[in-house]
């Protein structure tokens, strides 16, 4: 033998615990509302119950190889179905399954003209865009570069700045009230700033952080994921919702607006910004930006990242890591307000 020493005997499971094989499984898991969810059975189950989030959807007295129910609810998101009946020999099945439901909406296309073209310092690696009463606030990251900065618009030149310690890496930015927050990608602080940039409080968060925005004093971060997280100005969390698109839950969100209702998002490593319904997480517009990236920059890299609404001029300005620009669009359909949008 090998290393001389004895075999050892098979494990064998203790004779009290049986393995139960799966009884119901899906062919796949992605679906929207209304469509015809298959449950597969690998044995006939008879009282059967099917509930859907922990409401009863179907009874049946038998089943044998399939049954069939419709995906139910408004709610993108992760849904549990839990399926469970009665083998042959009357012992107990139960199996519980995920649902992930999509968005039904096909995101319109949104149109936009450029406006005008402003310079954007090349040594900005923007993370965060945000316009209040008529000042532009910029943050940007990287360790040991990342700043809070007020931009002249029209020169692109940085009008004051304060820089974080080096160990912090900054990302997203948003003003309320009389505060500005700024996250960190991986530090867990957001730093909160007066509106002469002196750091007077921070608080903890337990994500990464990436894009941040608010309405009226909440405040809506990304993490990388496909979610938004909603806080308050004092970083309690409240709540979250999940976006998806018609082709699946939306990842990689960064940069993030509010406007009139919805949320636009700029996705990493792509050129596309999405509208996001607050009310309902499903993508319901969104904005090719192919047509404006400057010349000679590697987008892949130096990826869009910066996008700030002017409420006053129904303007989007929109930039990107280290672009020699900024451009002010004019979005067709962006200054119609959403009804009744509310945060979960
Ligand atoms: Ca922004």
């Amino acid at each position: 033998m090998l290393f001389g020493c004895q075999a050892k005997k098979p494990t064998e499971a203790p004779p009290d615990i049986e393995l139960k094989p799966a009884v119901a499984a899906l062919t796949k898991t992605g679906y929207q509302p209304g469509d015809s969810v298959t449950i597969q059975l690998s044995q006939p189950l008879h009282q059967l119950s099917v509930f859907w989030d922990g409401a009863v959807l179907l009874m049946k007295t038998v089943a044998t190889d399939s049954i069939r129910i419709v995906a139910t609810g408004n709610t993108v998101g992760r849904h549990q179905l839990v399926v469970q009946g009665l083998s042959a020999n009357k012992e107990r099945r139960a199996d519980t399954l995920s649902v992930d439901l999509w968005s039904d909406v096909t995101p319109q296309k949104l149109t936009y003209a450029l406006l005008q073209t402003y310079p954007h310092q090349t040594s900005s690696f923007t993370q965060g865009l945000e316009f209040d009463q008529g000042t532009l606030y910029e943050g940007t990251g990287l360790n040991g570069q990342s700043k809070l900065m007020k931009v002249d618009l029209k020169t692109g030149t940085i009008q004051q700045s304060v820089s974080l310690p080096e160990q912090h890496f900054g990302e997203g930015i948003t003003v309320v009230g009389n505060h500005v927050y700024q996250l960190t990608w991986t530090s867990g602080q957001c730093f909160r700033y007066t509106k002469d940039l002196v750091q007077d409080n921070s608080f903890a968060y337990h994500t990464q952080g990436w894009g941040l925005t608010h309405r009226d004093t909440t405040l809506i971060m990304s993490d990388g994921s496909n979610r938004l997280v909603f806080y308050t100005p004092t970083l309690q969390r409240t709540g979250e919702l999940a976006v998806y698109d018609n082709n699946g839950p939306v990842v990689n969100l960064n940069e993030l607006e509010y406007v009139n209702g919805y949320v636009l998002a700029n996705v990493w490593q792509t050129n596309r910004i999405v509208q996001i319904d607050l009310a309902t997480g499903k993508v319901v517009g969104e904005l090719v930006m192919d047509a404006i990236l400057p010349a000679g920059v590697n987008t892949r890299e130096n990826v869009l990242n910066g996008i700030a609404y002017r409420l006053e001029e129904g303007a989007l300005y929109v930039t990107g890591k280290n672009w020699p620009s900024l451009f002010k669009l004019k979005v067709n359909g962006l200054q119609k307000a959403r009804k009744g949008a509310t945060i979960q």
